[in-house]
């Protein structure tokens, strides 16, 4: 049963509470089965491999080639209650789509995310929405809660099954019976705190799992370290410009969204996207 948001976006204060205890809280029932499935559709509808040439099997900045992300990442149902929790001026830095295919060994291993991004302070929030439904079967998420207050040593071990673009992996053993997992509905969706260790298995169904990752931040984070990345204003006023901000796509794929997404992308692709 998806816990209910306030009717004005704001999480309830025990919301709130159980994000910081745990470092996540899902599941949220932001949008409706319709909107994730004609999001999925839109996807798999997509008339050029442009969303599959990235090295990772899931591509970054997603919103700035099609203006129904961009939309999404924008919307009030979602960042009100991202604003709970980071406060009301919110970039997004990047949104990610981790496409599962049918029987496929893809995963991801145990890491934190903002371990090897260069920012501070950490007020940066995952929020991932589920485009179709994510179960233990098709390898959603698990968590480890409450793990989420000290960085973790990570190791880089790149394999062909691992999905993180340099194989990275927390150096500490989880433990995977106490993992919870992100089992989600289509339209629902989970947040996890920048330092959540997190983990996905293989999809072990005959159907693809589909799901986006928006990357949130407050605005007053800054990057220490790597190449400028740039970031686009998803709600209220950014009174820091830290980063250089970014238009949302005029139309799907279109000639000047491609070109902002490959220049929004070099400073990433020159981390092998690991930056965000
Ligand atoms: O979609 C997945 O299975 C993993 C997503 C993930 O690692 C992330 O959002 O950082």
């Amino acid at each position: 049963m998806s816990a209910p948001t306030l009717p004005d976006g704001a999480l309830a204060p025990e919301q709130v509470a159980a994000y910081e205890r745990d470092g996540f809280l899902f599941p949220l029932r932001v949008f409706t089965a319709a909107e994730a499935a004609r999001w999925a559709a839109e996807i798999a509808a997509l008339p050029t491999p442009e969303l599959r040439r990235h090295p990772a099997p899931w591509v970054q900045k997603a919103y700035l080639l099609l203006p129904s992300l961009d939309a999404l990442t924008r919307d009030p149902r979602l960042t009100g209650p991202v604003a709970s929790i980071l406060g009301e001026d919110l970039l997004v830095l990047s949104a990610d789509l981790f496409i599962k295919p049918p029987a496929s060994r893809k995963r991801i291993t145990w890491h934190q995310d903002v371990n090897y991004w260069g920012l501070e302070p950490l007020r940066i929030l995952t929020a991932w929405v589920a485009f179709t439904e994510a179960t233990p079967e098709n390898g959603c998420m698990r968590y480890a809660a409450g793990a989420h207050r000290e960085r973790l040593r990570h190791i880089e071990h790149k394999t062909a099954d691992n999905m993180l673009s340099k194989g990275q992996e927390i150096a500490v053993e989880i433990d995977e019976a106490r993992a919870v997992a992100v089992a989600l509905a289509p339209g629902e969706v989970a947040f996890h705190h920048g330092l959540a260790p997190h983990a996905s298995g293989p999809n072990l169904t005959d159907r693809t799992r589909i799901g986006f990752a928006i990357r949130y931040a407050a605005t007053q984070v800054r990057q220490t370290s790597g190449p400028a990345i740039t970031a686009r204003l998803a709600r209220g006023t950014d009174r820091f410009g830290h980063f250089a901000l970014e238009e949302g796509p005029d139309a799907p794929l279109s000639p000047a969204a491609l070109a902002a997404h490959r220049r929004a992308l070099d400073p990433h692709a020159a981390y092998s996207y690991s930056t965000v």
